[in-house]
């Protein structure tokens, strides 16, 4: 597939995925949506990738939000259709083995603030802005923003943030947990990569096995959690990385892991 409005770019052990419509402050098209849906996809399935990193194009916006042109000519049936191919986008981010970080630019707002609650977490530039303004054009949060939202931030906030449309600056994302760190807008991507590149260096079974325990553990009794955290620790003890890791250690040296 070529891209119009994304690149991908693979620096191994990681690949970038740029959402590129600056001029409409990387709104996300259906065409858009299919190209990250493609992307991504590459990003799970290519062995040299370990980690995937997502941001926007420009100094002023991650992705401000769905296509308002677009959606403004939609019947219901074509609306139903473009919030499942969101919603296949969130599900491919959170399924897949390898971790995906947010760096978010500018503003996230929308299905931006959406697509960024599927990675796995999110740093943010200093002129990042972070919101569902959804109910401002009479709809609602179509890829998964009312429900994300309750599961990244206290309660009562999450609320707060969808009803009102609000949109929170870098800090008060930092101060309720939505984004993990912010930077300068220059240091934003560097510092991504940098932190891609520690998780790329772990063992890849068992980071893979942490973020498929932790995304499906969320939707679980935690007894049942715990369980599946047993019997997935267990399981690693058949693997090489498991060995090279522990003799690594013993040894004094650094592991080096195979991803099997
Ligand atoms: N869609 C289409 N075009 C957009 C969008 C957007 N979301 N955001 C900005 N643009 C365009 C503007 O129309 C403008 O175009 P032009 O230059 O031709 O006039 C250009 O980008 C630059 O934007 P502004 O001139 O508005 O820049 P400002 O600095 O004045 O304002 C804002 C920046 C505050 C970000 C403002 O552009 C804005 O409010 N944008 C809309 C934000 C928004 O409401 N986002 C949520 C959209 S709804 C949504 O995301 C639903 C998700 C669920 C859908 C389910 C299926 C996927």
């Amino acid at each position: 597939m070529t891209y119009e409005n994304i690149t991908y770019e693979v620096e191994a052990p990681l690949a970038v995925i740029t959402v590129n419509r600056p001029k409409r402050l990387n709104a996300l098209n259906a065409q858009t949506v299919a190209e990250l849906i493609a992307a991504a996809t590459r990003a799970a399935e290519d062995g040299a990738v370990r980690v995937l990193i997502l941001t926007g194009a420009g100094d002023r916006a991650f992705v401000a939000g769905a296509d308002i042109t677009e959606m403004s000519e939609m019947t219901p049936l074509q609306a139903l259709r473009f919030a499942e191919a969101g919603h296949r986008l969130g599900e491919l981010l959170e399924a897949m083995e390898k971790p995906v970080i947010a760096a978010i630019n500018g503003y996230a707002l929308g299905g931006g603030c959406e697509v960024a609650m599927a990675c796995d977490f999110a740093l943010a530039s200093e002129k990042a802005t972070i919101g569902q303004p959804e109910v401002n054009l009479g709809i609602i949060p179509g890829f998964g923003g009312t429900q994300r939202m309750l599961r990244r931030v206290p309660i009562g906030m999450a609320r707060e943030l969808v009803y009102s449309g609000r949109s929170l600056s870098a800090e008060e994302a930092l101060r309720v947990g939505l984004v993990n760190a912010i930077y300068p807008a220059d240091e934003l991507l560097p510092k991504a990569k940098e932190l891609g590149k520690l998780i790329a260096g772990k063992g890849p079974l068992a980071v893979a096995r942490c973020k498929r325990l932790m995304t499906a553990g969320l939707g679980l009794p935690l007894g049942a959690a715990n369980e599946l955290e047993r019997q997935t620790f267990a399981a690693l003890f058949a693997s090489a990385d498991q060995k090279e890791g522990m003799r690594a250690f013993l040894e004094k040296r650094s592991p080096s892991f195979q991803g099997r």
